[in-house]
């Protein structure tokens, strides 16, 4: 007997042995394959499959448009990268989405939702009368009827692929049982990517439409003469420290010209300034996420530089618009992407703990969301919003209830001329503090010189600012108990300006304890393997939400208002949900400045197209806040009770 058990035990140790040592190539065939959509288009397809047909088996696709690269016979993707989708045998499916790299067609940014498509039978008829919904729901017909498939599909993408998700639970086909949109590209005119409350994110978009326009472009890798892509020689416009290179260029205009206006997309920027139909038309949360049949699990991170916004205006659009839908937020302490890639413990200077990371997202909330949905597996995850403390370093659930704390609930932390923040009104009768905006000088958005965009900005260090003129800040004192803040903050400001227009950026900051640091905080032994950031922790004065607002659009994003020189007016904007417990012993900041450079492109501070406008137009501008009783400033701010 024992000699059996022992046999046994080789043999099962042996197979375990040849499955760990089985390639993708082993275990998977890849096809690739032009799909033709309904109006005879055909998207570019790769399609690995596991050979095992003994069963059928789950779908997990994403749609893109940046290549479902490798092309090409015998050329695999490392799937085994996608850990417990490999590990449970998913199919995978990439597609390039229509204009882009291999598949036909003409690409369309944001291409947006037609509102009761009709599918003919004849090719012709569906010509100009299709998205990327129809575009999926062609492309899960076609996965569901040539591939051993359980008859699951599965869909979801970060940043423009997680538009493309979005757009895949709008798509209705019978098979797509669950998407999850994470940090989807949402809404370019009020929060993400390319505009936020409608001033313009220039080091992000000037940096990508390049690559976006040309690399990407079917133009020039489907339909490039033996499918190399020719090198694409753009001006050298920035070198190595992005403020002294953007300030030099200076304009938009310049920067077009510089470019011979050959961007597409700089071009459609210029040419739709305001709030229009064009961004109407473009932006999915305008009505279109109705019907939502699928499960959608809407993923996001706090600190993510380029779609924060999408994430939560995504998650809220579906939970008001297509109420019956099983929804479900989470929301981490992250970067762009972080989740599925390398987030660890500590994230530059801030420690966010090991429930921060990625392993334990994709094996304890995103695969189980798809195990459930795809295959069968596993409890029912709880609908809702599951959102991380990057205060207490903790997840909760919210349930239904997120924002915890609604508009109309917020608390007012008003703004005082001494520099300091309390929850009672203003009583002084004439309370102003200020400082000179000048363009020449702008406020920089970082402390350190960047080439590039650096997605460490939302949680950095704000005393390079704090220290500046032109920065005003404000703070409690030191608070004796924990103020957890869970929603989107209300900013109020009265101010006056010496000029006709001007940005104000307000900044909600956790301003550390002197004399602190993490290794007494998280009791790190000295020999421990962690690598504790080396910083000067004490008085570290964290960002943990900066928006700006473009003042001529305080009245209307469609109609943007010059103000009158030293008249008091009201500037209200909304900065993105936070989800963050201010320690006792810590004390809240909150920073007012006038421009952030060259994250976002200056304001000229006189009311003119920004688009078009010369050297000329920029001025400096006084910027007055008021902090009195008849012209309170304040933030109301998502405060716990
Ligand atoms: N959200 C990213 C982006 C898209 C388009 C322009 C700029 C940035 C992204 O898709 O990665």
């Amino acid at each position: 007997m024992k000699k059996h058990i022992f046999l046994l035990i080789c043999l099962c140790l042996a197979g375990l042995y040849c499955a760990q040592a089985q390639s993708v190539e082993d275990l998977y065939t890849k096809t690739e394959v032009d799909i033709k959509m309904r109006d005879g288009v055909k998207l570019h397809t790769i399609i690995y499959e596991p050979k095992d047909k003994s069963v059928k088996h789950p779908v997990m696709m994403e749609r893109t448009c940046y290549s479902s690269a490798p092309y090409g016979e015998g050329k695999f993707r490392n799937l085994a990268a996608y850990g417990p989708y490999y590990e449970a045998r998913y199919i995978f499916v990439f597609q390039d989405v229509r204009g882009k790299f291999m598949s036909e067609g003409e690409y369309d940014d944001i291409r947006p939702f037609i509102e009761n498509k009709k599918l003919y039978k004849k090719e012709a008829r569906n010509i100009g009368n299709t998205d990327e919904a129809s575009d999926t729901y062609d492309t899960v017909e076609w996965i569901v009827k040539n591939t051993n498939n359980n008859g699951c599909v599965g869909q979801q993408g970060i940043s423009y692929p997680g538009f493309y998700a979005t757009m895949g639970a709008l798509s209705g086909h019978p098979a797509m049982k669950a998407v999850s949109p994470q940090a989807p590209v949402t809404d370019w005119f009020h929060g993400d990517d390319v505009h936020h409350n409608g001033a313009f994110f220039q080091s992000e978009m000037v940096a990508f439409q390049p690559f976006f326009e040309y690399m990407a472009s079917n133009r020039n890798v489907r339909y490039a003469k033996d499918g190399k892509r020719p090198q694409f020689k753009f001006p050298e416009l920035f070198h190595n420290d992005g403020y002294s290179d953007f300030l030099k260029i200076g304009t938009y205009a310049n920067i077009t010209k510089a470019y011979g206006d050959s961007l597409s997309y700089l071009r459609t920027i210029r040419e739709h300034p305001n709030w229009d139909e064009y961004w109407i038309s473009h932006t999915v949360t305008e009505g279109h996420l109705h019907d939502v049949k699928p499960a959608v699990m809407v993923v996001g991170g706090l600190f993510d530089k380029e779609d924060c916004y999408g994430a939560f205006a995504t998650y809220k659009a579906i939970k008001e618009q297509s109420p019956d839908t099983e929804l479900y937020l989470v929301e981490g302490p992250w970067y762009h992407g972080a989740w599925t890639r390398e987030m660890t413990e500590f994230w530059d200077k801030i420690y966010f703990g090991k429930e921060a990371v990625s392993e334990y997202y994709i094996n304890n909330i995103e695969y189980p969301f798809f195990a459930y949905y795809l295959e069968g597996k596993g409890e029912k995850p709880q609908a809702g919003a599951l959102v991380f403390d990057s205060g207490t370093r903790s997840w909760n659930h919210y349930g239904n209830n997120w924002p915890l704390v609604c508009r109309e609930e917020a608390t007012p932390f008003y703004l005082y001329a001494d520099g300091s923040i309390g929850t009672d009104a203003p009583k002084e009768t004439a309370a102003v503090i200020g400082y000179v905006s000048d363009p020449a000088r702008p406020v920089p958005y970082r402390g350190t010189i960047d080439s590039r965009t650096s997605l460490n900005y939302m949680i950095d260090d704000q005393r390079f600012a704090s220290q500046r003129p032109d920065v005003l800040c404000f703070q409690t004192e030191t608070l004796e108990q924990d103020m957890s803040l869970k929603g989107e903050i209300e900013v109020e400001l009265m101010v006056d300006i010496s000029t006709t227009d001007a940005d104000f950026i307000v900044k909600v900051i956790d301003v550390y304890p002197d004399g602190f640091s993490w290794r007494q905080e998280l009791g790190i032994p000295r020999d421990s393997d962690i690598a504790v950031p080396q910083y000067v922790m004490g008085g570290y004065q964290m960002l943990v939400r900066g928006e700006v607002m473009r003042g001529k659009y305080r009245n209307s994003f469609a109609d943007p208002q010059p103000f009158q020189p030293g008249e008091t007016t009201k500037v209200s904007f909304t900065m993105p949900d936070i989800s963050h417990t201010f320690k006792a012993g810590h004390k809240l900041m909150i920073q007012i400045q006038s421009s952030w450079f060259p994250l976002v492109d200056r304001n000229p501070q006189t009311f003119c197209d920004i688009y078009s406008c010369g050297e000329d137009a920029y001025m400096k501008s006084t910027v007055n806040i008021h902090c009195e009783a008849e012209a309170p400033s304040m933030v109301k701010l998502p405060l716990v009770k």
